[in-house]
């Protein structure tokens, strides 16, 4: 067993951070404070390939692994969570219509995607189906060579500026449940599709959140992803490495406070002595620097599961998402805390980490979900 970085991991996380401190980091807290979703520097990094990371070279991906992205991912979010959280949508959306498109799809719709000229949501959640996904009640129906569309979905990132959808809506009835739920790929601007006001929320802010209307939008047959049917289990297969992109981009941000933290505690004084002389922040240093470590072998750990297709390659990708997004909200909130009334103020970087990590918590299945996922796993054997 070898847990050093190699070659090729090394190139990546160097070139992924120089991104970072280079494009992200400057900017990250004037794109939050002003609400801008950095759609060009989101285009640089796809000509840097990181918004294709790991789709398949047929369509021009990077065929990358799982755990190669995941570093690459960790490293962007260490200069800006919220821009770094849409590019792993983004890698997951595509991958779906990379994989399960058709041929007249991925012609379609990947080149623009693979460069990050153009951008993809993924749209599941709806206003009465947020955990409880397979309730879902967008309607999906098939008329002649096309289908229609009709219904709307909640919280989608993206949602506004993406020119693609990737929608799940039901070809069948409600009493299928996960069964009745196919996939497919929808412009974005096509007839009938409307979209709500960017949600004003706690963090997140350099992307925006809105939700999508559908009203008898017409799209061609060959939209659908896959059969009929494979929807929900399509958009689960994503969700495996999205949970992982984001615990790493969680773990990153948490990084990016550990650091502040260890540097704030040699500049500032008190009682005559630098806040470094306290065991009480020592002791806490010490616990966020070792919780850090456990969370980013979690993370590589399903990484590597899920690359080697490990039938628990689910329950290993929930483990990390819930166990590495709740230590890196603790250790961005412990960051604020050796920050003192500083780390409160915008001034510092830390309470946007706070902002932006707490989300991770909740979306892309919640941690309740994550241990609901892990338990019945457990209690299978
Ligand atoms: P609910 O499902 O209503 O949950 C409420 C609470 O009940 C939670 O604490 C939950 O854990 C708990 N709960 C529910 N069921 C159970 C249970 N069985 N056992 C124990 N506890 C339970 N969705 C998309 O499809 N695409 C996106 O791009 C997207 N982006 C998002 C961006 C942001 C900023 C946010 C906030 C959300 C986004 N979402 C997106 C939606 C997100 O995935 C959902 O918010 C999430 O899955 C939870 O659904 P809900 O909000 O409806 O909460
Ligand atoms: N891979 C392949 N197939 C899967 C799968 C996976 N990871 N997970 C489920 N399936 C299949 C499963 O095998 C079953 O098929 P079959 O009956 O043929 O065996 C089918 O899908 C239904 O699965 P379940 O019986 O587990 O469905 P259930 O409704 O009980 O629970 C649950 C599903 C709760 C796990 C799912 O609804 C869920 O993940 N909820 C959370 C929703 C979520 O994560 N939303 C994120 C939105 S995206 C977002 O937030 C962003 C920011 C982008």
């Amino acid at each position: 067993m070898d847990f050093n970085l190699n070659e090729d991991q090394l190139a990546y996380q160097e070139a992924a951070r120089a991104f970072a401190e280079g494009e992200l980091m400057p900017n990250a807290a004037s794109w939050d404070e002003e609400k801008i979703f950095p759609l060009e520097t989101i285009t640089k990094a796809g000509e840097m390939g990181f918004c294709a990371m790991y789709s398949p070279e047929d369509v021009g991906g990077m065929d990358m692994k799982r755990t190669d992205a995941a570093i690459v991912l960790e490293e962007l979010a260490r200069g800006c969570t919220a821009t770094a959280a849409f590019i792993s949508i983004h890698n997951m959306a595509l991958w779906m219509i990379a994989n399960w498109g058709t041929e007249q799809a991925k012609a379609e719709f990947c080149p623009t995607l693979v460069t990050g000229e153009d951008l993809v949501s993924y749209c599941l959640t709806e206003p009465n189906a947020g955990s409880d996904a397979a309730s879902l009640r967008t309607s999906a129906r098939k008329d002649g060579d096309s289908y229609v569309i009709n219904g709307g979905k909640m919280f989608i990132s993206g949602a506004g500026s993406t020119k693609v959808l990737v929608v799940m809506a039901r070809t069948g009835s409600q009493e299928d449940g996960a069964k009745g739920i196919s996939a497919f790929v929808i412009p974005a601007d096509a007839e009938g599709v409307s979209y709500g006001k960017n949600e004003p929320k706690m963090g997140w802010n350099a992307q925006p959140t809105r939700a999508i209307s559908f009203e008898n939008v017409r799209i061609p047959s060959h939209y659908l992803l896959g059969k009929e049917g494979e929807g929900f289990k399509f958009a689960m297969m994503g969700l495996d490495g999205g949970r992982i992109n984001i615990a790493t981009t969680a773990v990153g941000t948490a990084q990016a406070a550990l650091e502040a933290s260890q540097r704030y505690m040699h500049e500032r004084s008190q009682f005559g002595k630098s806040l470094a002389n306290f065991q009480a922040l020592q002791f806490k240093l010490a616990d966020m620097a070792t919780e850090l470590v456990a969370a980013r072998q979690m993370v590589r750990l399903a990484g590597f599961k899920l690359d080697n297709n490990h039938p628990d390659k689910t329950t290993y990708c929930a483990m990390a998402k819930q166990f590495a997004t709740d230590v890196s909200f603790k250790v961005c909130n412990e960051a604020m805390q050796i920050h003192g009334g500083y780390g409160y103020l915008r001034e510092y970087p830390i309470e946007r980490y706070v902002r932006d990590t707490r989300v991770h918590q909740i979306l892309e299945g919640t941690n309740e979900v994550m241990r609901m996922l892990v338990s019945r796993r457990i209690l299978q054997d």
